[in-house]
């Protein structure tokens, strides 16, 4: 439904992008159906006379399932479902249940859980209230695959379940975290984070600039999870790449919430890669809500890069660089390209590095893979009693290195 505060524009991407998650999910589509009014009907989304027309056409086309470009209340959905005689899926059901079938760690299944429980309880009520005590099997709203009934479960039922999946999140989050800061420990800080909206080819990126096999598919949401491989070739210091998951309009609040942790990744990255789909011609609105969901989980101040990907499918190449100064417009196809992208990412991590003089005791040589690992060795010497290396690196890793030498080793900041 096309509201009067949306342009024709705007409405035709959405229902565009709504096409797509329906692929995404494996749905064929077999019509479109649309209105333009000043606001939703309130009990069910379209109003009367054109739930009349929508009944025939879903007759006329033997569709199985309607899906509606907003997010609509429980009563709304179960109504027009009612009315219509086939299944309602909202926007946000459908992006929930691409979430709920892409995602494959123990830690994305539970966060999908949880938004999905969130969506579903209220609308389960709806259901039951509606069909009275004989109809239990019913799951509600677009429960197509909601695998064991959670119609089954009432209310309390529900909240214990989200309290129950959330204590095993918070576990895991903290094994994340303890993670992390094991590896800046080790690895130091040069991290950047693949971010943009879904589709973007973020995991492509990551496949090219890190030669490892992270997954790629055209697919909205193909990635869920968060993977973290070394930039390749190596770098010194070592750049640590994560990809993460992709945003999208309307990003369900559920989804949100329960990925903010994933997100955490982008929040501790000294350096965001904004991949944005330069081909597509709604990427300023793509450009926007990534920026606002940034905004949201409090990464607005962490240093971006916006990189126009895609860009041999087509965009304006001259434009996006007068409009964004400093930005990258590359192809993940090309070679050449990626490694340019490469050059500007250890580019950056290069600004902030200085020099400084170190002395290795031969007692203490267990820290040479450790130098060796954070620091570009420019030159080194040897006496009786240790080593001089003469080393380029973070100033943080350079400070690790001072306390970890203690007494034995000098060390002259020369910056
Ligand atoms: N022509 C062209 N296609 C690209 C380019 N980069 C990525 N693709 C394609 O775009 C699609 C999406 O790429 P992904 O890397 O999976 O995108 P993503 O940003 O990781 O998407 P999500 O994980 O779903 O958020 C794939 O079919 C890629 O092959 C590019 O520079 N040019
Ligand atoms: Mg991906």
């Amino acid at each position: 439904m096309q509201l009067s505060s949306v342009s024709d524009v705007e409405f035709d991407a959405s229902l565009t992008e709504l096409r797509q998650l329906a692929k995404t999910l494996g749905f064929e589509v077999v019509g479109k159906f649309t209105q333009k009014r000043a606001g939703f009907d309130r009990t069910a989304y379209f109003g009367t006379g054109k739930r009349e027309e929508l009944k025939e056409q879903i007759l006329e086309n033997q569709a199985e399932i309607i899906l509606i470009d907003h997010e609509i209340s429980p009563s709304q959905a179960f109504n027009l479902e009612k009315e219509a005689g086939c299944e309602v899926m909202d926007r946000t059901m459908v992006i929930l249940e691409i979430f709920h079938r892409h995602a494959s760690s123990r830690y994305a299944r539970a966060q999908v859980e949880i938004a999905r429980l969130g969506y579903m309880a209220p609308r389960m009520r709806e259901a039951a209230k509606e069909a009275g005590p004989k109809d239990r099997g019913r799951s509600g709203t677009g429960g197509r695959s909601g695998g064991e009934s959670h119609g089954e479960l009432d209310r309390r039922k529900i909240r214990d379940r989200i309290a129950e999946l959330q204590e095993e999140l918070d576990g895991m989050a903290l094994e994340h975290k303890t993670q992390r800061a094991r590896r800046r420990e080790r690895e130091g800080l040069a991290r950047v984070a693949l971010v943009g909206y879904t589709n973007a080819g973020k995991s492509t990126l990551m496949r090219a600039l890190t030669r490892s096999e992270a997954l790629v598919a055209d697919k909205l949401f193909a990635t869920l999870d968060t993977t973290v491989r070394a930039l390749h070739p190596e770098t010194v210091p070592r750049v640590l790449v994560s990809d993460t998951v992709g945003f999208i309009k309307n990003l369900p609040h559920g989804l949100v919430a329960s990925f903010k942790s994933t997100l955490d990744e982008a929040l501790e990255a000294s350096l965001l890669l904004h991949v944005v789909d330069a081909s597509d011609a709604g990427f300023g609105r793509q450009l926007a809500v990534t920026e606002k969901v940034l905004a949201e989980i409090g990464a607005e101040d962490v240093p971006r890069l916006v990189v126009f990907n895609k860009i041999d499918r087509g965009g304006d190449e001259a434009a996006l660089r007068a409009k964004h100064p400093g930005c990258i417009v590359m192809s993940a196809k090309r070679e050449g390209d990626v490694a340019r992208l490469r050059e500007a990412i250890v580019a950056f991590f290069q600004r902030g590095l200085v020099e400084a003089e170190l002395f290795l005791p031969w007692s203490a040589q267990k820290l040479r893979g450790q130098i060796f690992a954070t620091c570009t060795v420019l030159e080194e010497r040897a006496d009786a009693e240790g080593a001089f290396l003469r080393v380029r690196g973070e100033p943080e890793a350079i400070g690790r290195l001072r306390e970890q030498l203690g007494e034995a080793g000098t060390i002259r900041a020369r910056s």
